[in-house]
């Protein structure tokens, strides 16, 4: 084999080939799930993130437990990433007892706080104050980790991402804002409710950088986001990370985005992270078709393996409805 060069994020092969691997398990997991909504087996939402995963990648990689995430409706990945197993989110997807939420959300509000993943609310950018908020109690705690908040660029519009920058520029808090701009709210187009081109430049007003990136890079993606890490976890506040990017399914998947042209679709489907990825790991000598062959075989197994565990979980005990609920 030909002798592997260096790059320049000082990643090691290994590190690379890692990413590699999330970016194609975080693909097929989408994948797998959009077939059990077509066959019926699917009781949630589903809000795949396929075209998107270098976002994911690229800021989860290499973050501290500790470190929280906010993720949104798309970010399933993010939540493998931060080490729910495949068979605990496809049981959590099926609304089995062995999700995350035990069958009884719509699959999409759960959190895992031993794993530093904060459950999202369907408001839109309802989770940024939260995020804020958290961030908020590490600066009082006096530690360096971080929270990473998710958002798209139709949530930019909304009061409470306003709000949030605000408090987060004025505190100089340790918080990422990652948005996901994929183009479209729901079926709206990002000319249509924004004056502006770049949503990056909304961190200026409130005291902060601002930065509008490829999106469908992963390393551009993880290149920001450790700079934006180490200026948080240093003291230096916040930092919006805008990842240009487009989902390649709709809204939902009862969402046949009928307002996109095929061509438009084309051409974002040729910007694929994973085939960039996959072309520049070859080009460095990093990865062979022994190695991509491997890891689609492990992928097919580890999720064969979870959508075998959730079809066979059993489904919620109705007593169940009222345990762990907070009264106050
Ligand atoms: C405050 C609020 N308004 C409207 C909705 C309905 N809604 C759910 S997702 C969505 C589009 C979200 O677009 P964006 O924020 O760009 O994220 P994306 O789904 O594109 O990833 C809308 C309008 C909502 N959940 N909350």
């Amino acid at each position: 084999m030909p002798p592997i060069k260096r790059t320049k994020f000082k990643l090691s092969p290994e590190q690379l080939l890692e990413m590699y691997y999330w970016l194609k398990h975080i693909r097929a997991f989408d994948e797998r799930l959009s077939a059990l909504v077509k066959q019926g087996r699917v009781r949630s939402g589903v809000y795949t993130g396929i075209g998107q995963e270098a976002i994911i990648v690229g800021t989860c990689y290499g973050l501290r437990r500790e470190d929280y995430i906010c993720p949104l409706h798309r970010d399933l990945g993010a939540f493998l990433m931060k080490g729910v197993s495949s068979r605990t989110m496809m049981a959590q997807m099926l609304a089995k007892s062995a999700g995350l939420s035990k069958g009884r959300d719509s699959a999409l509000h759960s959190g895992v706080p031993e794993l530093g993943i904060f459950g999202n609310t369907s408001m839109l950018g309802a989770n940024l104050p939260v995020a804020v908020g958290l961030a908020l109690s590490y600066k009082i705690e006096k530690v360096d980790h971080v929270v990473v908040a998710y958002f798209g660029e139709g949530a930019s519009n909304v009061g409470d991402f306003h709000e949030a920058l605000n408090m987060a520029g004025v505190m100089k808090l340790p918080v990422l804002f990652i948005c996901e701009n994929n183009q479209y709210a729901y079926s709206v187009p990002l000319e249509k409710s924004m004056a502006i081109d770049d949503v990056a430049d909304r961190a200026r007003g409130y005291g902060f950088d601002g930065v509008a990136i490829n999106g469908n890079d992963v390393l551009a993606v993880y290149q920001s986001t450790q700079g934006a890490l180490a200026r948080a976890r240093a003291g230096d506040g916040p930092t919006l990370i805008e990842c240009k990017t487009y989902r390649w399914h709709g809204h939902s998947e009862h969402d046949k985005a009928f307002y996109r042209t095929q061509e438009e679709v084309a051409m974002w489907r040729s910007r694929d992270p994973i085939t960039t990825f996959t072309t520049y790991l070859t080009g460095m000598n990093v990865l062979t078709d022994e190695h991509i062959q491997e890891v689609d075989a492990r992928i097919t197994a580890d999720i064969d393996d979870a959508i075998a565990f959730a079809m066979d979980a059993p489904d919620p005990d109705p007593a169940d409805a009222v345990t762990d609920l907070l009264a106050t």
